[in-house]
């Protein structure tokens, strides 16, 4: 895995010199305000810097061993903290929650400290296979290799109390398993974990922006889980934020007071708003707001077992494709039931690709169904919501952040 940082008046700038030498197989860690060096910095100018990682394919087990040894050497004699661990003088069972929860907010200062002492691995790699020489040093590793053991299991059990499926927790952790030696910082493993979650989620992928005409907005899924509500917040954002020109359609003719939900916010947002009928009616809506920036579709929710009106939905997504220039998300609710998601993400794959959303974020204490259903589907998650509030709550998918919550005691 390869840790690098990169800094641009913006943060997209930043990013794009990162894909600029690394591709765009990149994952941000982390993005922060820096001062400017020079003269500038001290009159106050920023930068963005942006840590990315990017997970190499000779990330096998050897690699991975190497690079564990000579970094974590560097670490342990870098920082206080972690040299203190490699004493074996911290008992794994005393790691409360809390400890936990203080480890993983200095992760980023330790992602960045281990990108600082890259030039010094080689050096450190020799002192410690000099210090392992030393006699009654293997007695007290293999005392190490206990705790850490303890410390990796911690991690699982709490992985699985955030209802992280097993199969997924396991992959994760067999990683682990492949760099585990003695006087590995438990800071280390920490971040090593913490650094296969956030790639496992990858990047965040929103909205962009429109190319040739207006860009379309899709949004389906089950009754209920906050897709017009949804479709309120991002677009409030688009027209009073972003000053962009937004419409707002709704496809949803099933229930009465329906369309009314939508139009209500079309009227305060002062936008244009439209029910279709027909597939064709789409057509005609393009050609009519083809000046426009976004145009967002609301669509009927329904049970995922209703085959009639998902074949209805069907010749919608039919017009939309052809139209090409769109995005389509599947809003789910993250207090939904594990299996339950698992069947309503394949059923709606079958007629369509998506980006995920999760809504009532607020509504439940674990976000293990976040990565779960990341993994099934392999859709990147777009958004999430944690209230009904119109537009604040909404936010872009973190991965940094909720990885986070998934290695915290609940
Ligand atoms: N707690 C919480 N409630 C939410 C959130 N998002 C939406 N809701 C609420 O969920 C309820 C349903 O929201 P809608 O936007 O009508 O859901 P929908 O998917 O459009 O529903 P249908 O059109 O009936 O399929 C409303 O009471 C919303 O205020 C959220 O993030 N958190
Ligand atoms: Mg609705």
């Amino acid at each position: 895995m390869v840790i690098k940082k990169f800094t641009g008046r913006t943060e997209n700038e930043a990013v794009e010199l990162a894909k600029k030498e690394l591709g765009n197989g990149i994952v941000i860690m982390n993005v922060r305000i820096v001062k400017k060096k020079g003269i500038s910095g001290w009159l106050g100018a920023k930068l963005t810097e942006v840590t990315v990682a990017l997970e190499e394919e000779g990330d096998t087990l050897k690699s991975a061993h190497r690079e564990t040894t000579t970094k974590t050497s560097s670490e342990s004699v870098k920082s206080g903290e972690a040299g203190r661990m490699t004493h074996n003088t911290v008992n794994v069972m005393s790691e409360s929650s809390q400890n936990i929860e203080k480890k993983l907010d200095s992760l980023q200062t330790l992602l960045v400290d281990r990108f600082k002492q890259q030039e010094e691995k080689q050096e450190q790699l020799n002192r410690e296979e000099a210090t392992e020489e030393e006699n009654g040093k293997e007695k007290e590793s293999a005392e190490e290799t206990g705790e850490q053991e303890k410390f990796i299991r911690l991690l699982y059990n709490t992985m699985l109390e955030n209802e992280v499926d097993e199969k997924y927790a396991n992959q994760i952790i067999d990683d682990v398993e492949k760099i585990k030696k003695p006087n590995l910082p438990f800071d280390y493993i920490l971040a090593n974990v913490y650094q296969k979650m956030v790639l496992k989620f990858g990047r965040a992928e929103g909205i962009a922006p429109a190319e040739k005409g207006p860009r379309v907005l899709l949004f389906i899924g089950p009754t209920g889980v906050g897709k017009t509500t949804t479709i309120a917040k991002i677009a409030s954002h688009y027209c009073m934020e972003e000053k962009k020109k937004v419409a707002l359609l709704t496809a949803d003719t099933y229930r009465i007071a329906a369309a009314e939900q939508l139009r209500t916010y079309a009227n305060i947002l002062e936008v244009p708003f439209r029910v279709l009928y027909t597939a064709e009616e789409f057509n005609s809506a393009i050609a009519d707001f083809s000046d426009y920036d976004y145009i967002f579709v609301d669509t009927t929710g329904h049970s995922h077992r209703n085959e009639e009106l998902m074949d209805k939905m069907k010749e919608l997504f039919e017009a939309v494709k052809k139209y090409g220039e769109c995005q389509i998300f599947l809003v789910l609710s993250a207090t939904t039931k594990y299996r339950d998601l698992l069947k309503i993400a394949s059923n709606y794959r079958e007629i369509t690709e998506y980006q995920l959303i999760f809504t009532k974020l607020d509504e439940t204490a674990t976000l293990g169904n976040l990565l779960n259903l990341r993994l099934y589907t392999d859709a990147p998650i777009a958004y999430v919501t944690c209230g009904q509030n119109v537009p604040d709550d909404i936010e872009l998918f973190n991965p940094q952040k909720t990885v986070k919550q998934l290695l915290k005691k609940n």
